[in-house]
């Protein structure tokens, strides 16, 4: 029992995902990083395969970028050139993890000069957002330690909570700061933003323009995460999704190759709690990488698998729900739930973007295109990106 694909047919329609810049570069695991032909040696060209994956999808309107790694001289060009393609410039990430500096950390490190390079950091990542029109500053801190009594944690806290009330006062107009939590590495005893608690104690604190980063890697195994997403979507501070897929830790693998179920339930929570609704605020971004198969076509992959987990979602029968919960009857709400995550919606999919002037298998018609023989000819010398 689910409703009619006709039905949802309109608010499929309003999916805009967030690629970021960083999936088409080479990146990895900590053992290798493999290059792939074809991979972008600027920013433009990360740009260029970002459209391409919007072109054959309709789904991804949006580039997400890490400062330094898109470091460009003229960001007003960049945003043009990005319109130009077809896509907009998103969420502006800033980095401070990648800098001999920040061995103890950055917006928590126990000196202040450490911290003021950091929060300097991302005030100049506020002026990017200036030039590019971005709305998001998303800021993901390796800070923590290794070792009990290494620091005082309690001491840590404080210093972020100062470092970050620096930064959120710069921000302007619609501006945003989105706080990323990660319950482990680069730091292994403890990190300084651990949790969705410790984010929402800090943004809560900061004001009405601070939200919450949820990547779905960054919890331990079994962590309910469409729970985390529904507490923090009734608090009003659900600010953006790192969607990926894991294994076993942060594996940024390709969203809901993993576990399509665990998307679908997530999915199914941003429906209820509002989060898909028109001017909601929250940001449908991946963060991904891309070590072993070719770039655009997993980015490909990538927004389909949301497309496809939405598309169920959005098939709930909701009413049928209620009245079961209301009934107290707990089989058949669980079977309406399950009718919902067990719907193949690939063939209506296809004809849905055949009406929108799509290629009805995006992954084909990308395969057939010849893009990736191009990019593989055309991208020869000069650096590939990737995480330096
Ligand atoms: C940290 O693991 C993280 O999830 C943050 O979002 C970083 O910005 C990103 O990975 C880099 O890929
Ligand atoms: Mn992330």
């Amino acid at each position: 029992m689910t409703r009619p694909f006709a039905e949802i047919s309109e608010d499929l329609a309003r999916l805009e995902i967030e690629v970021p810049s960083w999936a088409y570069g080479n990146s990895g695991t900590r053992f290798k990083v493999f290059s792939t032909p074809g991979t972008p040696r600027t920013v433009h060209e990360k740009i260029s395969d970002a459209a391409t994956v919007h072109r054959y999808t309709g789904l991804a309107p949006v580039v997400a970028l890490h400062i330094p790694w898109d470091r460009v001289d003229d960001f007003g060009e960049l945003r043009r050139y990005a319109q130009e393609q077809g896509v907009g410039l998103g969420t502006i990430n800033s980095n401070t993890f990648q800098d001999e500096d920040y061995k103890l950390g950055s917006l928590a490190h126990p000196d202040p000069g450490v911290r003021r390079k950091a929060i300097d950091h991302n005030l100049e990542c506020i002026e990017v957002m200036n030039q590019t029109g971005s709305r998001d500053l998303k800021i993901w801190l390796a800070d923590g330690t290794n070792y009990p009594g290494q620091d005082d944690m309690r001491a840590r806290q404080d210093r972020l909570a100062e470092s970050l009330a620096e930064i959120y006062a710069r921000l302007a107009g619609d501006q945003r700061l989105v706080l990323e939590y990660k319950f482990f590495e680069p730091a292994f005893y403890h990190t300084d933003v651990p949790d969705w608690g410790t984010a929402l104690a800090h943004v809560t604190a900061l004001g009405d323009r601070a939200v919450v980063c949820l990547d779905t890697g960054h919890h331990a195994p079994g962590t309910n995460v469409e729970f985390i997403v529904a507490q923090l979507l009734r608090l009003g501070r659900l600010g953006s999704f790192d969607f990926n897929s894991r294994f076993y830790a942060d594996d940024d693998l390709i969203v809901g190759a993993a576990d399509p179920f665990q998307l679908f339930r997530i999915l199914v929570e941003v429906l209820r709690g509002g989060g898909y609704d028109p001017g909601s605020g929250v940001a449908l971004m991946l963060d991904q990488c891309h070590n072993i198969e070719a770039k655009v076509p997993g980015q490909i992959r990538s927004v389909l698998n949301v497309q496809e987990m939405l598309a169920r979602a959005l098939l709930l029968d909701t009413q049928a729900l209620d009245q079961a919960r209301r009934e107290g009857d707990v089989l058949t709400a669980n079977e309406i739930f399950m009718d919902a995550f067990y719907t193949d919606v690939r063939p209506d999919l296809a004809g849905w973007r055949e009406q929108r002037g799509l290629p009805a298998d995006p992954m084909r018609a990308y395969r057939e295109s010849g893009y990736q023989q191009r990019i593989e000819n055309d991208r020869v010398g000069g650096t590939q990106a990737g995480w330096n």
